[in-house]
């Protein structure tokens, strides 16, 4: 990849300076920077005691042995009970944990108490099922409380589960139960989606079928709808955990207890099991979610939108702000059901003064209309935050602008599976922001952007974004194969972290993300990122979502082909097209000019709203679509197919 090229193209001027209320009293200032570059393991050893340990750690980091790391290894702690039993302890038993809002509209409230009371009673169940430190669980719920307590619960026995998506397919939890060889299954009868019961249990009765080794399935009842039941494996959570005792002494387990594995689909080959342990993952977790959300506990309200399926539920759903004492919305259901206020009406209900969701719903919203957020007081909220793909200008202001009240300030989030934390972001208390750019590695963070050599490129330049340091939530390995750990991971760049983004430095030296490696296209030797291209088209007042892909093209290497979803009140015609691509060309160069341009009413995502552009690759190229099977969707790729025309 030539960096003169990877499409340093973009011009965003805009900047946003913090609220000045919100610097005086932010949890985080900019010493912090200044402290953790001075000594970064001494900085993370001061981060670890935020956290209640068994056994205080004397040692922060081994790397004697990369990339294979241990934080904190002989420190001794229970995640649970810093996630749940100290916050009792410490006099905050009354203060609401979780507000669940169901999708039909049902609601409970659980306290830190109840929550304690809950894990317990799981914790119990679980060991009267056989399941035992060191033993993998599978948990295949949807959006409930019942999800985080069974998460906490297996931490709390110190056996590792491993979330699936609730709209996985059968064949997919097959082989994630398989790979990490699960020994008991929590699921539902089904869960509430687009305002109508969906199973979920039919799923684990077929993947059981295909794969051994699962004693036991213990089944939430959630919408009361016929499932088939399987005499002495099947067990009723009502009938079972309601009948534990709440009483239950957690054990401490080691710093690198495995706490999670979480499979990442990759683009090639079976799903990768993304291995976490405990310490220092947790002291990620909570560290990031304070500094980067500025939470303050007794006064907060926070809500993530993201799926406890997605690393996001995990890192900050259960983890981070449970560990932190936070109060938090867990919502159960999609955002348009049964109207498309429906989360602006959760923030008025609740109060939410911290919204963490991702691009994907932002740009959502836009294409809904300012006026639906506009009907509902959002005067609570304070802090915006955004995850799970590059936040293109337009949507980033959209977001300030029509959510935030114009000024609250905005992180933009970073990280990934492997990563277990937030590594990349503003602060929100510090922070000069820039629309589109994570902008800086937090404290006690290295990463950079390098050449095709290796070489840390210039500020003004584009490459591969890598992390020069190990960090305390880093993946350990790959489950149950190390080599692959190694090789995906840290065989790119000797000594570096690859996390497969592009990346370029602006001239202040801030990050701004391109999208995936993979995804970057060769136009006529120009490298030219998909992100960009994208951000141009939704720049258009007529365009409300756009994907990008290289298609390889006889002139030119690779052609680019843009999808675009417009806006209610644009009309597709060739006019629009022109149009289109002349703003393209305007905003980006004529290297960036897609070459056709496909309206489309859908684009393809995952559950966690990323957009599969291997799929459109496959149309653009006129090939048969590939493997669909971690679409939230599967319909999708036929709408799209069945709208285009055979020939452009
Ligand atoms: C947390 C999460 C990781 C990939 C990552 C990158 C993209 C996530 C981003 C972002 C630009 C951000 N990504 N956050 N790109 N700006 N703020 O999303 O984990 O599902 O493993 O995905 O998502 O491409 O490499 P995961």
């Amino acid at each position: 990849m030539s960096n003169e090229s990877l499409a340093n193209l973009l011009k965003e001027e805009r900047r946003f300076a913090p609220p000045a209320e919100l610097a005086a009293s932010a949890n985080v200032t900019a010493d912090a920077y200044t402290r953790a570059l001075e000594d970064r393991l001494a900085f993370w050893a001061e981060q670890a005691r935020r956290l209640d340990w068994a056994v205080e750690p004397t040692e922060t980091l081994d790397w004697s042995n990369p990339p294979f790391a241990k934080w904190f290894a002989d420190g001794r702690l229970n995640v649970a009970h810093n996630c749940v039993d100290r916050h009792v302890e410490a006099g905050h038993g009354d203060r609401v944990a979780i507000h669940f809002e169901g999708e039909p509209g049902d609601s409970r409230t659980i306290t830190y108490a109840q929550l304690k009371d809950e894990v317990s009673k799981a914790a119990n169940a679980l060991t009267a099922l056989g399941v035992t430190t060191g033993d993998r669980v599978a948990v295949y719920l949807p959006m409930i409380p019942e999800a985080v307590i069974s998460m906490l619960a297996c931490a709390r026995i110190g056996a590792a589960h491993s979330v699936v998506f609730g709209g996985f397919s059968a064949d997919a939890v097959a082989s994630r139960i398989a790979d990490a060889d699960a020994k008991l299954v929590i699921t539902a009868d089904g869960g509430y989606r687009r305002g109508k019961p969906s199973a979920l249990k039919p799923a684990i009765d077929e993947a059981l079928t295909k794969v051994d080794g699962v004693q036991r399935v213990l089944v939430v009842r959630r919408t009361g709808q016929q499932v088939a039941w399987t005499e002495g494996r099947d067990v009723w959570w009502h009938e079972l955990v309601d009948t534990q005792s709440p009483e239950h002494t957690a054990q401490a387990h080691d710093a690198e207890q495995p706490l999670f594995i979480l499979y990442t689909s990759g683009t090639t080959g079976k799903p990768k099991g993304i291995l976490h342990t405990s310490g220092g993952y947790l002291t990620q977790t909570a560290y990031t979610h304070h500094a980067v959300f500025d939470l303050k506990p007794e006064s907060d309200v926070y809500w993530c939108t993201a799926d406890i399926g997605w690393v996001t539920g995990h890192s900050y759903i259960t983890y981070g702000p449970l560990a932190n004492g936070a109060t938090q919305v867990i919502y159960e259901g999609t955002p348009d059901t049964p109207h498309q206020g429906r989360f602006w009406e959760i923030v008025q209900k609740y109060k939410v003064t911290i919204l963490y969701t991702a691009p994907t719903a932002i740009r959502t919203f836009m294409k809904w209309g300012d006026d639906i957020p506009a009907r509902f007081d959002l005067s609570s909220l304070r802090i915006l935050g955004s995850v799970g793909e590059p936040i293109n200008p337009e949507a980033w202001i959209w977001y300030r602008e029509h959510i935030g009240a114009g000024k609250t300030p905005i992180v933009d989030t970073w990280w990934q599976t492997e990563t277990g934390a937030m590594m990349i972001s503003p602060l929100p208390g510090v922070t000069h922001t820039k629309p589109g750019s994570a902008q800086r590695p937090l404290p006690g963070i290295a990463a950079t952007v390098v050449d095709d050599n290796a070489a840390e490129v210039p500020d003004g330049s584009g490459g591969y974004l890598v992390l020069t340091e190990p960090w305390p939530s880093m993946l350990r390995t790959v489950w149950g194969d190390d080599q692959r750990y190694i090789d995906t991971y840290w065989s790119r760049f000797e000594g570096k972290y690859f996390a497969g983004d592009g990346a370029k430095k602006d001239q202040d030296g801030d990050i701004w993300l391109l999208g995936r490696v993979d995804d970057v296209m060769l136009v006529s030797g120009h490298n030219i990122s998909t992100t960009e291209v994208e951000s141009a088209l939704v720049g258009h007042p007529a365009v409300a979502e756009s994907a990008v892909v290289g298609a390889t093209d006889a002139t030119t290497g690779q052609a680019i082909v843009a999808f675009v979803i417009l806006r209610g009140t644009a009309t597709p015609d060739d006019d629009l097209v022109t149009d289109l691509r002349n703003h393209v060309g305007k905003t980006l160069g004529p290297i960036a000019k897609p070459k056709q341009i496909k309206i489309v009413a859908e684009l393809p995502k995952t559950r966690s709203g990323k957009i599969m552009r291997r799929l459109l690759r496959d149309i653009a190229e006129g090939r048969e679509v590939g493997d669909t099977t971690t679409l939230a969707d599967s319909t999708v790729m036929n709408l799209i197919q069945a709208q285009l025309p055979t020939t452009d």
